[in-house]
């Protein structure tokens, strides 16, 4: 099989390496918007994770004429109705980090009992042949049950990984390995019904 060249459309570290680390086996180069020069700034303003999943793969095509993925994701609180969601990368607002977002989060819920702390993460992927290559589109989503912690914990991944626990590993997010947390996570199930089509979009 041919390799073919593939944009990954992210500008979070995190999220980058997880991708290449998942696609790694396929006949794929990896291209980083990095290696791009004036890429436009991309204003997500739709309401769910397919809708600004979309317009990042989109736009990104369109600009680099290359078959683009990208990634719209975050962690839905029950206990906040639903929130951060769509807002995740920026819930504590300017000058938003991971540590304030976690910080903004856990003062969220003070005094929320355990069993009241129900979270999911959520992923979704989008891929984008551009206009050049036909213009087609595929979405994928994939979820993860957990509970929101009383504390950070852990030091590997990123974003809210350290106040996410996930009950059958009994360990947050950040205590587990890139490939462990790929077997279980949103991203990881998402990817898996990526790769699983991407030979036929690849010889198509
Ligand atoms: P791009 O749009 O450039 O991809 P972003 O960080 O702005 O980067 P999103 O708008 O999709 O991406 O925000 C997703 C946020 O959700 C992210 O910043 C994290 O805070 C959180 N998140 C998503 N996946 C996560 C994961 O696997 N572990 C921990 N936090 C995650």
């Amino acid at each position: 099989m041919r390799s073919v060249d593939l944009l990954v459309a992210t500008t979070n570290a995190g999220k980058l390496a997880e991708l290449q680390a998942a696609v790694r086996e396929l006949p794929v180069r990896i291209i980083s918007l990095q290696d791009l020069n004036g890429t436009p700034e991309i204003v997500e303003d739709g309401s769910t994770f397919e809708q600004n999943a979309l317009k990042k793969a989109r736009s990104l095509s369109d600009f680099s004429g290359y078959l683009t993925l990208a990634d719209d994701s975050g962690l839905e609180v029950d206990a906040l109705g639903g929130e951060p969601g769509i807002h995740s990368a920026r819930y504590s607002g300017e000058g938003a980090n991971d540590r304030r977002n976690n910080e903004k989060l856990l003062r969220s819920l003070n005094g929320v009992p355990r069993d009241r702390r129900a979270a999911r993460f959520v992923c979704v992927l989008a891929l984008c042949a551009p206009a050049v290559l036909g213009r087609k589109e595929w979405v994928f989503r994939g979820e993860c049950e957990g509970e929101i912690m009383f504390a950070p914990k852990g030091e590997n991944g990123f974003g809210y990984d350290p106040i996410f626990f996930y009950p059958p590993l009994g360990r947050t997010f950040a205590e587990l390995d890139r490939e462990t947390k790929g077997k279980f996570s949103h991203r990881g199930q998402a990817l898996k019904s990526l790769v699983e089509m991407l030979p036929g979009i690849f010889q198509g």
